[in-house]
């Protein structure tokens, strides 16, 4: 499947990896399955769930009383593949599941630099969302088309010196074309430190 984001420049951003087709439209429809058949929580704007220590939000801090049980058996062999694919050092053991309806977003953030490892995985299922980078310093502001099955990787600059965040939009315009969102599903993976 082509991806829109072929030959497109991401050495702006250091430490930014973007892989389309990560995984296969088979792999997608089974992760989606998996994820729906487990318990969704209501405590966010949008439905979210929990592996690993919880991150509380608010306080922008790991809650370390609320351990919300170990990775799911169906994280494993994505997990592996990482490891194999050298795209990490230490496996990740926290796994925070996004469910994004249209016009729902996340705000820029830079995510917790005391709680998590330097790498953070996110793989999209479900619908393209564009995803904003914005540096700390200069305000630059880069932004990317999220497709579903993709897997972004950020590390380095794009882990510390980029914010990243997600829009509440209903579509969104990438190079001269309109991309209705429609349910995507974020995986985003980290290693508690
Ligand atoms: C987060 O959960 O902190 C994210 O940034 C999620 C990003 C995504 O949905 O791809």
């Amino acid at each position: 499947i082509p991806s829109i984001n072929e030959g497109v420049n991401l050495s702006a951003i250091n430490g930014l990896k973007y892989i389309p087709n990560f995984i296969t439209c088979a792999e997608e429809k089974n992760l989606i399955n998996e994820v729906n058949s487990a318990t969704w929580l209501n405590d966010l704007k949008r439905r979210v769930q929990h592996y690993g220590y919880k991150y509380d939000y608010r306080a922008r801090a790991l809650n370390y009383s609320m351990y919300l049980g170990d990775l799911p058996e169906w994280a494993a062999p994505f997990i592996k593949r990482i490891s194999r694919e050298n795209l990490i050092k230490k496996d990740p053991d926290q796994l925070i599941v996004n469910e994004y309806l249209p016009g729902q977003g996340i705000a820029n953030h830079v995510d917790c630099q005391p709680c998590f490892d330097e790498t953070i995985f996110s793989l999209s299922l479900g619908s393209t969302c564009l995803m904003d980078f914005v540096n700390v310093q200069s305000k630059d502001v880069m932004a990317l088309l999220l497709e579903p099955r993709s897997l972004l990787v950020m590390s380095g600059e794009a882990r510390y010196g980029w914010s990243h965040g997600i829009a509440g939009r209903k579509s969104d315009e990438y190079k001269g074309q309109n991309f209705p969102r429609s349910t995507r599903i974020s995986l985003t993976f980290r290693k508690v430190i």
